[in-house]
């Protein structure tokens, strides 16, 4: 028979008990799993990393298309720093590290942080 109480989606139920007069007892449970820690990924503003190779990076590791690559560069040059995109943080961690390689690859001193959102 399907449960008498309503569920919403996700909502953890106790497993069954046995009530004294052998009614089967379900007990509704509060959520207990809270959601991962989220980590923005930033750059920041340098004087010799070329806009040109800032823009590219923001597409390539990112996925922004060319415009809105441009906008957060243009803030990053102008703010000082500017979020990228926002992951859990082993993804967070991966595009710090692919961009930073790219950056010295390249031969430019940009630099690439992740820090937990708020
Ligand atoms: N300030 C750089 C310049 O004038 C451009 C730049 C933008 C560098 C964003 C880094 O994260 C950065 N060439």
């Amino acid at each position: 028979m399907a449960s008498q109480i309503p569920k919403k989606p996700n909502q953890p139920v106790a497993p069954p008990s046995i009530g004294s007069d052998d009614s089967v007892v379900l007990e509704r449970r509060t959520q207990r799993v809270k959601p991962p820690q989220m980590f923005q990924v930033v750059l920041l503003n340098d004087d010799f990393t070329p806009m040109e190779f800032v823009v590219h990076v923001i597409q390539e590791y990112f996925s922004k298309d060319r415009e809105t690559a441009t906008q957060i560069m243009l803030k990053i040059h102008l703010e000082g720093k500017g979020i990228c995109g926002v992951y859990s943080r082993d993804v967070a961690t991966t595009k710090v590290d692919q961009v930073t390689q790219a950056a010295r690859q390249a031969g430019h001193p940009l630099q690439c942080l992740s820090e937990p959102v708020e």
